[in-house]
C-alpha cells in the first residue's frame, strides 16, 4: 500500500485530502484492488468501476449517519476499504474475513444488507420514508446498476418514489454490463440517453457550470436556478429521429430523460463516473435537491485493468488471477466438469432431439450454462434480464402453447419467484421445467447465495416433481427425464465440480418417484444403518458406509433421487429393516428430504430412529470453501460415522462436540 491509502482509515481522511490527493488516492485504491483480490477472487470489475463514485460519495455525504444503499452490494468493496476495513479487505469472501457483500453486522456503515439485485431503491425509499416521519435529515443516496434497474422491484420502488418523499438522491451507475452484456429495452433506452448528442451537450453545459461554481450557499441557490432552466430543456429533447431505423426498438430516434421525469425525479446526467471534481460537485449539489434526483452516472466496469476491461464478464466475479496479466489459472486436465456446463451442454443436445425445449436464463447465461445453448442454438435461448418473477412467468406462457421452457435460476435467486411456481406454475400444472443451480453453498458468497431451503418450500406445493442427481450422469437423466413430464419438474444440484464420472451416450428414462438403492443389507446379524444421502450427500453417504462396514455394521446406502414424491415403498422398506436411519442433505434440516422421511415414518407407523444430517436452522456465514463449512457444520464423513457409532453406544471424544451442531 502507498501513501494517501496508508493514511486513509475513514471517511473523515477522505474529507481531508485535497483534489489531487484523491485523484492519487483512486489509483492507489483500484492497485490494491487488483493485487488483493488476485490470490482469492472476487467482484474485481464493479469494482474498479467506482473508485471515483465511492470516494465523492465519501466526500460529500457523512457515513453513517447519511446511509449508502448498494444495490447487490458487489461493489462495496471500495466502500469497505474506506469505512475502517481496509486492513482486513484482503480477507474479503474468505473465511473468518469480511463479507464479499453490505452487512449491517460487520460495520455501522453498511447500513443495508444485499445480494439479491433490486432491492436497493425500495430499502432506500423506505428510508428516506422513515426519515420524513421522524423529523430527521439524513441523506440517503441509493446506488443501483443499469442492470439491476431493469428488475421488476426497482420499478415498484420508482413508481413510489415521488409521491412518498422530497429528498432521495439516486445514482444509476451505468455500465452497460449486467454480469453479461445488459439486455432488453431498458438497456436500450439508456444507451439512447447517453448517445443524444444534444442531451451530451446539455450534460456538458451543466458540467462547465458546475466547475465554474465557487462553494457556499449562494453557488447551490444559483445551481438550483440554473437547473430549473436545464430541466426545461431536457424535457424538451424528446424523441429526435436519428434516421437510423436499425435502432435496436425499431423507432428510431434517441432517448429523453422524460422517464425518470414522469416518475417524479429529477434527471441529472449523463456525467462521466470517473471524473472525480464533477463527481463531487453533482452530488453536492444533489444534496440540496428538493426533489428526488437521479444522477446517470456513467462508469467502465474493470477501469485500471486492462484484462477487466477487454473480458467484462469474466471479470465480473472470478477466483484467483494473475494481477499483472489477468491470467487465470488453467483447468486441470481431466479435472470433472462443472454442474453448470453439463446442464447447459445437456440442453443443447436435448433441444436437437426435441422442437418443444427452449432455455430461458434471468441475466446468468454463464453462471447457469445457459451460455451453451445460447451460441449452439440462439433461436431457443431466452435472456430475461434479472427478472425472475418474469422469467417463470414468461415460461408458464410458454407452456401454455405447447412449449416445454427450461427455467435455469440459482436456488436462492428463485426464492423470490415463490408465488409464481405456486400461482402461475403450479396450480396450473404445467409443463416447466427448472434447474436449480447452487443448491446448497455458494461458500464464499455467504448466506445470500446460499441455496438452502428450496427442497422445504417446493415440498408444500401440489403437482411439484422435485429431484436431486448424485453425480452429473444423473442430471443428464433427470432433465432427458423431465422432457418427459407433463407436470412442473424441479432438479437442484450444487456449485461447482460434478463427481467425475462417465456420462453415458444416451440419457436413461428415470421412473418418477423411484430411489436407487446403491448398496442392500448383508443381512449379517450386526446393526444396521441405513443412509439415504440426497444429491451430493450421496457420495459422503457411501464414504461413511465404507468405514462404518469396516468397523463392524451392516450398512445399506439409497441414492434418494426424488424429494418428492419420496419413495414411500423403498424407504419404508429399509425404515423397517434398519436399526437406525440416517439422512443426509444439503439443505436445512427443517423441512427437507429428513423431514419429508419422518413424516412417511410417521404415516406409516414405522418407529425406527431418525438422524437428520444436514443444515441447522441459522443462516450459515460465507467461508473459503464449501468442505470447511459442511465439516464444521457436520455435513461430513465423520460426522455420519460419529452419529451412527453414538447412537449404538459406541460414542467416541469427538462425537458430543459434532453431535450438538448438526
Ligand atoms: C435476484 C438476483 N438475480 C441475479 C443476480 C446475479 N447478479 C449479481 S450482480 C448482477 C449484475 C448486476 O449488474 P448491474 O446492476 O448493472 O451492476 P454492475 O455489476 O454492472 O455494476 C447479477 C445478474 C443477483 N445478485 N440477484
Amino acid at each position: 500500500m502507498s501513501s494517501y491509502l496508508e493514511m486513509v482509515n475513514g471517511p473523515a481522511h477522505v474529507k481531508k485530502l485535497t483534489l489531487p490527493q484523491l485523484q492519487e488516492l483512486a489509483g492507489e485504491i483500484r492497485q490494491e484492488l487488483i493485487a488483493g483480490l488476485s490470490k482469492a477472487g472476487g467482484h474485481l470489475g464493479p469494482n474498479l468501476g467506482v473508485v471515483e463514485l465511492t470516494i465523492a460519495l465519501h466526500r460529500v455525504f457523512n457515513t453513517p449517519k447519511d446511509k449508502f444503499v448498494w444495490d447487490v452490494s458487489h461493489q462495496v468493496y471500495v466502500h469497505k476499504i474506506l469505512t475502517d476495513r481496509k486492513d482486513r479487505f484482503r480477507t474479503i469472501r474468505q473465511t473468518d474475513g469480511l463479507n464479499g457483500f453490505a452487512l449491517r453486522t460487520e460495520s455501522p456503515h453498511d447500513c443495508y444488507g444485499a445480494g439479491h439485485a433490486g432491492t436497493a431503491l425500495s430499502a432506500a425509499l423506505g428510508m428516506a420514508a422513515a426519515r420524513d416521519k421522524k423529523g430527521t435529515d439524513e441523506n440517503v443516496v441509493c446506488i443501483f446498476g443499469d442492470a439491476a434497474l431493469t428488475n421488476g422491484i426497482s420499478f415498484e420502488a420508482l413508481n413510489n418514489i415521488g409521491h412518498t418523499t422530497k429528498r432521495f438522491i439516486g445514482i444509476l451507475n451505468d455500465n452497460e454490463w449486467s454480469i453479461a452484456k445488459n439486455v432488453g429495452a431498458i438497456s436500450a433506452y439508456l444507451n439512447k440517453l447517453i448517445t443524444n448528442p444534444r442531451y451530451n451537450k446539455i450534460a456538458k453545459d451543466f458540467e462547465a457550470f458546475v466547475r465554474r461554481l465557487p462553494k457556499g450557499e449562494l453557488a447551490l441557490k444559483l445551481a438550483h436556478k440554473a437547473e430549473g432552466g436545464f430541466k426545461g430543456a431536457i424535457t424538451g429533447v424528446g424523441l429526435q429521429q436519428t434516421g437510423k431505423p436499425e435502432d435496436a426498438d425499431g423507432r428510431g430516434g434517441y432517448g429523453s430523460p422524460v422517464f425518470f421525469e414522469e416518475m417524479g425525479m429529477r434527471y441529472l446526467g449523463p456525467i462521466d463516473g470517473h471524473d472525480l471534481p464533477l463527481l463531487i460537485s453533482t452530488l453536492e449539489f444533489a444534496k440540496t435537491c428538493d426533489q428526488p434526483i437521479v444522477i446517470h452516472v456513467l462508469t467502465q466496469k474493470g477501469k485500471g485493468f486492462e484484462a477487466a476491461l477487454k473480458f467484462p464478464e469474466k471479470f465480473h466475479g472470478l477466483g484467483p488471477y494473475n494481477a499483472q496479466t489477468g491470467e487465470t489459472p488453467a483447468a486441470k486436465p481431466n479435472a470433472a466438469p462443472m454442474y453448470q456446463d453439463v446442464m447447459g451442454q445437456t440442453m443443447v443436445r436435448l433441444c436437437q432431439k426435441n422442437n418443444t425445449l427452449v432455455g430461458i436464463t434471468a441475466a446468468m447465461p454463464t453462471g447457469t450454462g445457459m451460455k451453451h445453448l445460447e451460441k449452439a442454438m440462439p433461436d431457443r435461448y431466452y435472456d430475461v434480464g434479472i427478472a425472475e418473477e418474469h422469467a417463470v412467468i414468461f415460461a408458464a406462457g410458454m407452456a401454455t402453447m405447447g412449449l416445454h421452457p427450461v427455467v435455469a435460476i440459482y436456488s436462492s435467486f428463485l426464492q423470490r419467484a415463490y408465488d409464481c411456481i405456486h400461482h402461475d406454475i403450479c396450480l396450473q400444472d404445467l409443463p416447466v421445467i427448472f434447474c436449480m443451480d447452487r443448491a446448497g453453498l455458494s461458500a464464499n458468497d455467504g448466506p445470500t447465495h446460499h441455496g438452502l431451503f428450496d427442497i422445504a418450500y417446493l415440498r408444500t406445493l401440489p403437482n411439484v416433481t422435485a429431484m436431486a442427481p448424485k453425480d452429473e450422469d444423473e442430471l443428464v437423466d433427470m432433465m432427458f427425464t423431465a422432457t418427459h413430464s407433463n407436470h412442473p419438474m424441479f432438479i437442484r444440484y450444487p456449485r461447482g465440480a460434478a463427481e467425475g464420472v462417465p456420462i453415458k451416450e444416451e440419457p436413461k428414462l428415470l421412473e418418477i418417484g423411484k430411489a436407487e438403492v446403491i448398496q442392500n443389507f448383508s443381512s449379517n446379524g450386526r446393526k444396521k444403518a441405513a443412509l439415504f444421502g440426497l444429491g451430493p450427500m450421496c457420495a459422503i453417504a457411501r464414504k461413511a458406509a465404507e468405514q462404518l462396514v469396516a468397523e463392524g455394521f451392516d450398512v445399506a446406502v439409497i441414492n434418494p433421487r426424488f424429494t418428492k414424491p419420496i419413495d414411500a415403498g423403498t424407504t419404508e422398506f429399509f425404515g423397517k429393516a434398519a436399526d437406525l436411519v440416517v439422512t443426509l442433505e444439503d439443505h436445512v434440516i427443517m423441512g427437507g428430504y429428513g423431514s419429508a422421511v419422518l413424516e412417511l415414518f410417521s404415516e406409516k407407523n414405522v418407529t425406527t430412529p431418525v438422524v437428520r444430517i444436514g443444515w441447522p436452522d441459522q443462516f450459515i456465514e460465507h467461508a473459503s470453501t464449501q468442505d470447511e463449512l459442511r465439516k464444521k457444520y457436520g455435513l461430513s464423513v465423520e460426522n455420519t460415522v460419529v452419529k451412527v457409532k453414538a447412537h449404538f453406544g459406541e460414542a467416541t471424544a469427538t462425537a458430543t462436540k459434532l453431535i450438538e451442531v448438526a
